[in-house]
């Protein structure tokens, strides 16, 4: 446990896929990761969607689908209640499926994007949102100028969008204690926002079933799901004052 709540300002969370995988999303990375034999790291790139919009849509149509009949969950739902508890609650996700914004949380610093936001590859116009599913065309077109839009997220190789990625770094310079839960801790630079904060000196909890490269260095690791561990959890440490 962290020093006493009653103490403790300013707190940030990074979350990754993991936190969703009890709502029944699935995760990149490990067995539920596949998708006809494509890993992320094959689809989730410009180059990809260069080569072949459709597949890279079909996939993205698929997890639209997945995603939208999934609710938030235990862990999702008690970083919403946490974050009236502290001057400053940062909540910093990597995940696209908008399922914290849903539990209730506030000001969620989405760093990969959002998967309901569309955008012109032509860059014609504001990104919009289309919760369609299925998509009624796959490649979506472009409303206004008719050039193929793509999904609203952040694949590798492209800059996470600037504004998020400053508060993100902000609070994880400034914050005193640092939830992580359910990443794998291998994509940057998210990954390297709790090696921040052990720099300066923050007390950071790690929420993850498997080992990652972060747990040698995390002050405390909780090795169970996170829907299952993180409102005991919290409800111990609100209990210590
Ligand atoms: C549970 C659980 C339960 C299970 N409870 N836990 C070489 C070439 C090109 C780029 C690079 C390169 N080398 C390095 C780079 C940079 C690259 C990078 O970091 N690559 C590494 C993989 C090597 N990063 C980028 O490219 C980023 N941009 C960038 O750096 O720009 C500057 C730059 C440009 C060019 C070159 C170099 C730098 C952008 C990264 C974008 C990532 N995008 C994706 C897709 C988003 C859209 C979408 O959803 O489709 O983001 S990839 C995917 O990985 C997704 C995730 O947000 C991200 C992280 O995954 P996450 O959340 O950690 O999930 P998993 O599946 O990996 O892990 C789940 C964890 O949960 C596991 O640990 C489980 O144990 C655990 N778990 N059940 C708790 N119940
Ligand atoms: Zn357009």
């Amino acid at each position: 446990m962290p020093m006493a709540t009653s103490t403790v300002n300013s707190i940030a969370v990074l979350t990754g896929a993991g936190i969703s995988a009890e709502s029944g999303v699935p995760t990149f990375r490990g067995k539920d990761g596949l998708w006809r034999n494509y890993r992320a790291e094959d689809l989730a790139t410009p180059g990809a969607f260069r080569r072949d919009p459709r597949l890279v849509w079909e996939w993205y149509d698929w997890r639209r689908g997945l995603i939208g009949a999934c609710e938030p969950n235990a862990a999702h739902h008690t970083l919403a209640e946490m974050e009236s508890h502290f001057d400053e609650f940062s909540l910093i996700t990597q995940n696209v499926d908008g399922l914290h914004n849903l539990a209730g949380s506030r000001a969620v610093l989405e760093l990969h994007g959002n998967i309901w936001g569309l955008r012109c590859t032509a860059g014609c116009r504001p990104t919009w949102e289309d919760r369609t599913v299925p998509l009624a065309t796959i490649p979506p077109r472009c409303p206004s100028c008719g050039a193929l839009a793509r999904p609203d997220v952040v694949w590798f190789g492209e800059s996470l969008p600037s504004g998020v990625l400053d508060a993100a770094f902000s609070a994880a310079r400034t914050c005193e204690v640092m939830l992580v839960i359910g990443t794998s801790a291998l994509v940057n630079p998210a990954a390297s926002l709790p090696l921040v904060a052990l720099q300066r000196g923050a007390y950071v909890v790690e929420f993850n079933p498997q080992p990652t490269p972060l747990s040698d260095l995390a002050d405390e690791i909780v090795r169970q799901p996170a829907a299952e561990a993180l409102p005991g959890w919290w409800h111990a440490w609100q209990s210590e004052g």
